[in-house]
Order: structure tokens, then C-alpha cells, then sequence
């Protein structure tokens, strides 16, 4: 059996539209009412994903989940003309972000030398907690073999969980045992932390973890209140190497310590903020990357173009790339659709160390099924969308009808 990497990005829905849901997201609220173009940003997910297939690299994704939602407007028996923002939830295209799906423990690192899954109920954004039924749904049937794979329900609702964005895996190579950082926020901050420590702690434990191999860890307050709305937004790891803002733990000498007493082999690159102030790392999404170990064994940090543009990530990153760190490669793609909403390349996907071959291989990209993908993205996805226009009628049917095709096309009509 050979565990690899697999990327799951969350293929971006036909309803994908700006609607401001999210708040201490600073992007999502400050593009609030904006023309959105779920066309173009479909495209712009497939791109990234077929660049990191062409890589070498195993993609999967996973599918837009029914909007507008019918069994969530009927619950909250919502008046179109008077309640926007709850008309506006219901047809959130959110679960696109990945990340935001599930927590995953891989095989070697629990009990039961199984991959564990646990669907995160995101209770803290109405438009978010509506995902976990069809997330779960989605999961139990990609990752079905139960010889390899356990999916959990989601912890208790009163414990807010936000998935494996506020998770990190640290190892020496993806297939050996890790350690998994939990990182948590404390609430009474001026934005929500959407992260509950007793969400993490239950995750840990209903996974098998050996409670040796886990940190959990407090995200620095300053950095939700200055719009770090998940942990990814200012850190990200990948086998021995942390990538980090100085000021994304609320201890970061005491969190680099702890790494470091669990592995050994640890390597923490620090940005610190006389270099990429906390709001300029937000604002550009530096660290919501993917940090990937490429076939050859290099690092590549796989970063969104507003990172790449700004005279202050680039003038850090040239320094890291001409001195002799872990990261050999940056590579900026264009996920600027799902950055105004707060998303950038790691928000879009969720990591499974696998063995692809026992996995619904219906959720794994081709070259063949990229092309399938685009051609009906191409075909049936709304190019623009109106805020306004969220509720009516015609454009239920369009962006009902452009999801099935896609279901058809996939053969995952079982989906619908
Ligand atoms: O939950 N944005 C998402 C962005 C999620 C990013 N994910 C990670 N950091 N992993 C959120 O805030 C905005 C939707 C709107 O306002 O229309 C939104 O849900």
C-alpha cells in the first residue's frame, strides 16, 4: 500500500456568489454585494488543480453541494423579499473551500491504522453549518472502504469545528507517523473564534491519536482580530517544515518548542512582521498556500497572485529563495474569484494521505475528466451573479440544472 498526498480541492459551484456572510473574514466582508463570476472562478480552481496534476502530484475534488438549499430554506421558512442574508446562505457556494470540510488523521498516525475522517459541523457561520449533512454524505462515499477508512459524524454542535484549517500534520514523509497540531481560538475576541479547544481535543481522541503525537495549541487573539478567521490563514506545514507568521500562536516560542521536543527534525521558517506585517499577510494570503513535497523532493510553496504582487511577500520570499531553506520553489496561480470571498489555494483543498487506489476513483482528476469538468463548467456555469438576483426563480433552475450536469457527467448522480 502506498500512501501519498492527495488534494481534494472543492470544485467551485454554480451558485458561487458575494454575499458578505462571514464575519472577521475582512475579504468576504469587504467584497459584500459585488458582480461575482462562478464561471471564471470554476476555471480558475481547475487550473490550480491541473497544474499541481501536471506536477506529478495525486488531485482529487470533490463536488459543489446542492444550492440553493432546499431542506435549509424550508427550516428556517425564510420571506425572499425581507430576508436577504438568509436567502444568500442558502445558496452559498462555500463548501468549495475544502479546507473547511473535515479533519483527517491518516492510517500510521491512529490506533487502528485506519484513515480518520471527521466532517466539521462549522457551526459558527449559518452559511457554513448547513454543509456537514452532504459533506458527510460525499466523504462516506469517496472514502467507503471501511477496511481503510473511518468516517466520524460531526462533534457535538456546541463545539464549534472549522476542519482541518485549523489543523497541521508534521512528519518526516507523508506515509510515516505524524504529530498533529490542533490550534484553537479563545472566544471574546471582536470576531468569532470559530475554532472550539474541545472540538479538537474530541477530533483527537475519537481519531485514535496517541495523545503523545498531538500539540494543541492557541492561535494568537491578535491575529483573529486582525482577520485570521482560521489558522491557515497564517500558518501552514508539511512534513518537518512549519511555515509561519511570527504572530500566529498566542505562545509561538512555547509552540516552536513543543514541535521540536516531538520532532526533532522540525524545521520552522518564521516571517516575522518588521518583514510581512499581520495585516499585509492577511490581505495577500501568504501563508494560505500549499506547501507541497513535488515528486523530486523539493518544497514548493504554491501561493495566490496577490501574495506574488505585493513588494513586501516578494521581497521576503526572494530573500528565502536565494538563501537555503526548505521552500525551493514559489509558484503564484490565480484563485482571485475565491480570494474576494476570504479563500485562497490551501482554503480550496483538503489533504488525505492515502492509498489512491482504495479511494472512489470517481473523485480523483484525470487529464481525461479535467477536460470533462471544463467542458461543462464552460457550458452550464452562470458566468456572472448579481446579489440581488439571489432567490429567483431563474436562476434556481440555472444553477440546479448546471450542478446536475456535472453529477451526470462524473457519474455521480447518486449525488443529486
Ligand atoms: O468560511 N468565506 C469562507 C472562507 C473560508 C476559507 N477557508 C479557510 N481559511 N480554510 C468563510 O469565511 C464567504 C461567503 C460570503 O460571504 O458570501 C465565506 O464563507
Amino acid at each position: 500500500m502506498t500512501l501519498v498526498e492527495i488534494n481534494f480541492d472543492g470544485l467551485v459551484g454554480p451558485s458561487h456568489n458575494y454575499a458578505g456572510l462571514s464575519l472577521g473574514n475582512l475579504a468576504a466582508t469587504a467584497h459584500a454585494g459585488e458582480v461575482s463570476y462562478p464561471k471564471a472562478a470554476a476555471l480558475q480552481g481547475l487550473a490550480k488543480m491541473r497544474g499541481n496534476m501536471e506536477m506529478g502530484l495525486a488531485q482529487g475534488f470533490f463536488l459543489p453541494l446542492p444550492r440553493p438549499n432546499r431542506r435549509f430554506l424550508d427550516q428556517i421558512a425564510a420571506d425572499v423579499q425581507t430576508d436577504h442574508a438568509l436567502i444568500a446562505a442558502a445558496w452559498s457556494a462555500s463548501s468549495m473551500w475544502t479546507a473547511n470540510a473535515a479533519t483527517i488523521s491518516p492510517a500510521p498516525d491512529t490506533r487502528d491504522g485506519r484513515c480518520h475522517l471527521t466532517a466539521a459541523n462549522l457551526v459558527t457561520m449559518a452559511h457554513r453549518f448547513q454543509e456537514w449533512p452532504d459533506t458527510a454524505r460525499q466523504l462516506r462515499l469517496a472514502f467507503a472502504d471501511e477496511h481503510y477508512f473511518a468516517v466520524h459524524a460531526i462533534v457535538p454542535a456546541c463545539f464549534g469545528d472549522e476542519g482541518a484549517a485549523n489543523h497541521m500534520r508534521m512528519c518526516l514523509s507523508h506515509g510515516e507517523p505524524g504529530l498533529e497540531i490542533f490550534v484553537y481560538g479563545k472566544p471574546g475576541g471582536r470576531f468569532p473564534a470559530r475554532q472550539h479547544e474541545q472540538a479538537s481535543r474530541i477530533v483527537a481522541r475519537s481519531h485514535g491519536l496517541d495523545p503523545d503525537k498531538v500539540l494543541f495549541v492557541e492561535q494568537n487573539p491578535d491575529a483573529i482580530a486582525a482577520g485570521a478567521f482560521h489558522n491557515d490563514v497564517v500558518a501552514v506545514a508539511n512534513e518537518r517544515v512549519l511555515f509561519t507568521h511570527e504572530l500566529a500562536f498566542a505562545d509561538p516560542e512555547g509552540t516552536y518548542a513543543a514541535i521540536r521536543e516531538k520532532l526533532p527534525e522540525a524545521e520552522i521558517v518564521v516571517v516575522p512582521a518588521s518583514s510581512v506585517s499581520l495585516a499585509e499577510a492577511i490581505r495577500t494570503y501568504l501563508f494560505n498556500a500549499q506547501l507541497l513535497t513535488l515528486p523530486t523532493g523539493e518544497m514548493a510553496l504554491i501561493i495566490p497572485t496577490e501574495a506574488h504582487e505585493s513588494p513586501a511577500v516578494r521581497t521576503w520570499l526572494d530573500a528565502m529563495l536565494a538563501g537555503n531553506g526548505p521552500i525551493r520553489r514559489v509558484i503564484p496561480v490565480d484563485v482571485k474569484q475565491s480570494m474576494a470571498n476570504g479563500g485562497g489555494p490551501a482554503c480550496l483543498r483538503l489533504r488525505v494521505v492515502a492509498d489512491p487506489d482504495r479511494v472512489d476513483s470517481r473523485f480523483l482528476l484525470t487529464p481525461s475528466t479535467a477536460e470533462m469538468i471544463a467542458a461543462v463548467v464552460e457550458q452550464w456555469w452562470p458566468a456572472q451573479i448579481d446579489p440581488a438576483a439571489l432567490g429567483s426563480a431563474a436562476l434556481e433552475q440555472d444553477v440546479v440544472r448546471a450542478r446536475l450536469r456535472l453529477l451526470e457527467a462524473l457519474n455521480l448522480a447518486e449525488l443529486a
